[in-house]
C-alpha cells in the first residue's frame, strides 16, 4: 500500500535519502531533519495510512508494534524515557499525511 505522491513512502523506498535508525518488514524509522529534541526520530509503517486513527482502525497490531519499537529506541537512547506524538490533522500541525510518530528522547524534556 503506497501513495506515489507521498514523501514518506519515497523515504521508506530509499528514493529520497534519510538517516535510518531502524527498519523491519513493516516499520521504518529515521532521524527528523528538523529535530525538536536531542534525539528526534520519525517512525512510520511501510504501508500508507493518512493518520494514526486510520492506522488504528485498519491495523491496530501495526500501531502497537510502532509503540514497542519506540520503546526499544528510547531504551537505547535515554533509559526508556520518551515522548511519542502523532500530530493528526492540519490544524494540529500535521504536514505529512503518512501516519508518523515523533519519538522525542535523548534528554530530559520540558513539561
Ligand atoms: P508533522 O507531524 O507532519 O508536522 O511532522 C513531519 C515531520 O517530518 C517534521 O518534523 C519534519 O521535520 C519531518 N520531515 C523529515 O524528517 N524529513 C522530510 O523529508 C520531511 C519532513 I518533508
Amino acid at each position: 500500500m503506497k501513495d506515489e505522491n507521498c514523501i514518506f513512502c519515497k523515504i521508506i523506498d530509499c528514493e529520497i535519502p534519510s538517516e535510518k535508525v531502524y527498519e523491519d518488514q513493516t516499520t521504518y524509522a529515521f532521524k527528523d531533519i528538523n529535530p525538536q529534541a536531542k534525539v528526534h526520530i520519525i517512525i512510520v509503517p511501510r504501508n500508507h495510512y493518512e493518520n494514526v486513527a486510520q492506522l488504528a482502525k485498519a491495523d491496530p497490531k501495526q500501531l502497537a508494534h510502532m509503540v514497542q519499537v519506540a520503546q526499544q529506541l528510547a531504551d537505547e537512547e535515554f533509559h526508556g524515557a520518551y515522548r511519542l506524538v502523532f500530530n493528526t490533522g492540519e490544524d494540529a500541525g500535521q504536514t505529512v499525511f503518512h501516519v508518523h510518530g515523533h519519538i522525542l528522547t535523548g534528554e530530559k524534556l520540558d513539561e
